[in-house]
């Protein structure tokens, strides 16, 4: 046995030594020789060998929290865009250089490899990567914390343009190993299904009709020069039925995710939506699925801590809800502190309230989850019956203490009456938590405002505010070591775990070498960007000109198409106007559509229909490029973000509740161009007006265009530009082949218009002149992008979880033994 106090000595980690490991992994693990290895086989090594360094610190924060009987958060989440693992586990351990080395010396190239990795896409967008970066900054900032998800083995599709349109594929990305995870053979749970209830007087008995088996794995989260590692334990359902893969590749996406999907396959495959709901049976199960097996490992180790007791364990756990997805964690800890535990009614309603808080990221009412009756009387009847009487308990609460207004109860009541009887999650979510929070100051203010108002008057103390932000260990880190280099040239290297030290910037801000130094960086970078786009899609594209970017979901509410109109807009003044000395500029966009969101898709095709036609159109001279960067992910995002110069945040004010994306650009230097929404508000106000493009209506002009009944017809008719643009897509100009392609798409914007691109389309295209004239001095241009990410440091997702874990979380970071 070995001694308690053993501690296990890693090697001094020199370029001998992990060569060493490098080669011995190679052998021993994988079996290969190294005359025999491929790329991936050597990935694979040096990712084992990569990983015991990690792992070692990782025991030891696991072992730390187990002895300090700590007070923890658990962080449940349908999401998490985790991206490659190498480089910034690397970067982590201070070992990148030694390992570039160490590979260079066995004649191999670190990139190549890295290149190698999978990205396991398991989310959608923001708010899976907004995990990813929480997970991030629990390891960093040393916080007693846990993610749980679930470990989809389809994770987001993977998307290809055929003749411009998306066409999805399925990414089947273990099925090339993941040397990252450990397997927990021992970590498994049985998870409930469907059935009956009956009462044994007061006690309710629920006899499941289905049950599957939950297993663990566990992916190690490296913290920042740190020993500190956080766990994110991802739960794979048995395997059952195998998947037709067949089926899949037919090109009927969803028909195949819902057909083929067995419920014995709840892991099999994440849902592409991304702030739409779907409302379907196997989601219902999915998420049920992620709470069930996470609560019941959650109280086996409270159990297993403190001495087998549950009565203490609001003091001990804070369970954290990402959006409403596991909100059923509500209605299942009281299943477990009630029918199982022995636990009376009321104590465990005390205990859950204090246990669980929620973060709302979104406003769009086509989001919020609600769950018919019927579906969940089948599927979960302990859980609705469970819910009845939480609905019961509230609205007696509600009519004794804040209104007896029928009118008020009925809004405010968990389950919404009409044809279909469905529970509103949103509002189990706030009625179970003891915190709920909005991601940006706006969208926190608008919350209270609209739609949780009712419930602000219920308990006006349980709202607030915590602004997102991003871990600067990937987005400059990794993906920028040329501008992480400069930062640690100018200010030292601090920053990386205290983002607020990017202000130590400002002395140098007008000083002439660190803006030439900056200016170099980014044209390196826009070099990168488009040799990835020349090797992918063949598009020669000059590193001279103004890279506009936007990318993210393609959405209604994003406005994809008002950069669209803007961009046909400038291409008609330049085709009229040839020899005016044009500004050179290059659009890249790039992003997904849900599968079954036509619009969506519509607006993709008409992206690549437009970049058909004007990258070909030899009047402009190369100085007008379109390019649309098929399959965006966390490891395209990385080379596109470091080579932006503007940063489009376009949604309608009062749509978008945060994103991040627009913290991901400021930091890397490109300025903003938006909307006065989400966060850019907040980025507004700390990067000050001088170095960003805001434009647009405010969310109280939006509401009043919208309350006097808003005419986008009367905007095309009174901007020429507009209409020109407007009816060159309608009348087939960008798609000479299917004239009537866009017919649908421009009625719909010319009738209704939902997201008023119509209304803000002239001020946003002034602002795009503005912009032009701006990067015409370029000191006065780079000298702004310096003030701008000088001025960034709030933006860290290090201070936003240091936040929850202050207000919300109650828990404190651990101070490591080294
Ligand atoms: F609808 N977000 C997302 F609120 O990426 F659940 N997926 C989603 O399903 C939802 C929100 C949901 C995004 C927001 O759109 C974005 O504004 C925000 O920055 C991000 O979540 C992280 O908070």
């Amino acid at each position: 046995m070995l001694d308690k106090d053993f501690i296990y000595e890693s090697p001094k980690l020199t370029v001998e030594a992990l060569k060493q490991a490098i080669v011995s992994k190679l052998v021993f693990d994988i079996g290969r020789s190294a005359q025999e290895a491929t790329t991936r086989d050597w990935l694979n090594a040096t990712v084992y060998a990569v990983r015991d360094f990690v792992a070692e610190g990782w025991i030891q924060t696991v072992n730390q929290f187990r002895e300090e009987k700590t007070r923890r958060v658990y962080y449940l989440s349908m999401e998490f865009l985790m991206g490659r693992v190498l480089s910034n586990a690397m970067l982590s351990e201070g070992v990148y250089d030694t390992a570039k080395q160490a590979l260079s010396e066995l004649g191999l190239v670190l990139e190549d490899i890295l290149e190698k990795e999978a990205d396991p896409g398991l989310g959608n967008g923001g708010l899976g990567r907004l995990a990813a970066c929480f997970m991030d900054s629990i390891a960093t900032c040393n916080l007693p914390g846990m993610g749980y998800g679930i470990r989809y083995e389809y994770g987001m599709f993977k998307q290809t343009i055929e003749d411009g349109s998306q066409v999805e594929k399925p990414d089947a990305w273990i099925a090339k190993g993941a040397p990252w995870e450990f397997t927990r053979a021992s970590k498994r749970y049985r998870v409930r299904f469907g059935g009956n209830l009956h009462f044994e007087g007061e006690k309710c008995i629920w006899t499941p009709s289905e049950e599957i088996t939950a297993l663990a794995y566990d992916n190690i989260v490296p913290g920042y020069e740190t020993k500190s590692a956080a766990t994110l334990r991802l739960w794979t359902a048995n395997a059952g039925d195998i998947f037709n893969l067949a089926n899949f590749n037919k090109g009927d996406y969803f028909g195949a995710i819902e057909e083929r999907s067995s419920i014995e396959n709840v892991s099999r495959v994440l849902y592409p939506d991304d702030s739409t709901w779907a409302g379907r049976e196997l989601r219902l199960r999915q998420e049920y699925f992620l709470v069930s097996a996470s609560l019941q490992d959650i109280i086996k180790r409270h159990k297993k801590f403190h001495g087998g007791k549950i009565a203490n364990l609001a003091d001990k756990v804070a369970i954290h809800l990402n959006d409403t997805h596991p909100a059923l964690a509500i209605p299942e800890l009281m299943h477990i502190l009630v029918d199982q535990e022995g636990i009376s009614w009321k104590k465990a309603w005390d205990m859950t309230r204090r246990i669980f808080s929620y973060t709302c990221h979104t406003l769009m009412s086509e989001a919020l989850e609600t769950w018919p009756i019927e579906l969940m009387a089948k599927v979960l009847p302990r859980h609705l019956q469970m819910i009845y009487e939480i609905n019961a308990e509230f609205l007696e609460y509600v009519r004794t203490y804040v209104s007896a207004d029928v009118d008020f109860i009925r809004r405010v009541s968990l389950i919404e009456e009409g044809n279909q009887r469905k529970v509103r999650m949103g509002w189990l979510s706030v009625v179970g938590s003891h915190k709920v929070n909005g991601v940006a100051e706006i969208h926190s203010d608008l919350m209270v405002s609209s739609t949780f108002a009712d419930f602000a008057k219920i308990y006006p103390e349980r709202f607030t505010n915590v602004t997102n932000g991003v871990t600067p260990r990937r987005w400059i880190g990794v993906a920028n070591p040329k501008l992480a280099a400069l930062f640690d040239k100018y200010i030292g290297t601090e920053w990386r775990k205290d983002l607020s030290q990017l202000s130590l910037l400002k002395p140098y801000i007008g000083k002439p070498e660190i803006i030439g130094e900056l200016a170099k960086i980014k044209f390196a970078n826009k070099k990168r960007l488009a040799r990835y786009v020349k090797n992918t899609l063949d598009i020669e594209i000059n590193p001279n000109a103004i890279f506009d970017v936007q990318v993210k979901r393609i959405h209604e509410y994003k406005r994809q198409i008002l950069n669209v109109l803007q961009i046909i807009s400038r291409y008609n003044q330049m085709i009229a106007n040839p020899e005016k000395n044009w500004q050179s500029r290059v659009f890249i966009l790039a992003g997904k559509a849900a599968s079954a969101y036509y619009t969506a898709k519509q607006t993709i095709r008409l992206i690549n229909d437009i970049a058909e036609v004007i990258n070909n159109d030899e009047r402009l001279k190369g100085r007008l490029k379109v390019v649309f960067i098929p399959n965006y992910s966390v490891s395209i995002a990385e080379i596109i973000i470091p080579a932006a110069d503007i940063s489009e945040q376009i949604s309608l004010a009062g749509t978008e509740a945060s994103g991040t994306s627009n913290m991901k650009f400021a930091l890397n230097g490109a300025l903003t161009l938006g909307t006065l929404d989400g966060a850019n508000v907040e980025i507004l106000e700390n990067v000050g007006e001088d170095n960003i493009f805001i434009f647009g209506n405010t969310v109280e002009q939006v509401e009043e265009l919208r309350r006097n009944g808003y005419s986008p017809v009367t905007f095309y008719q009174q901007d020429e530009e507009l209409r020109q643009a407007v009816d060159q897509i309608a009348l087939g100009h960008f798609s000479p082949k299917e004239p009537t392609r866009y017919q649908g798409l421009i009625d719909s914007l010319r009738n209704y218009d939902y997201y008023q691109s119509f209304a803000d389309f002239r001020s946003y295209a002034d602002m795009q002149a503005k912009v032009d004239e701006k990067y015409q001095d370029q000191a006065a241009w780079f000298n702004s992008t310096l003030e701008n990410i000088a001025n960034m440091g709030f933006f860290s997702s290090d201070r936003t979880i240091l936040e929850y874990a202050e207000r919300i979380w109650k828990i404190k970071p651990l101070k490591l033994e080294n």
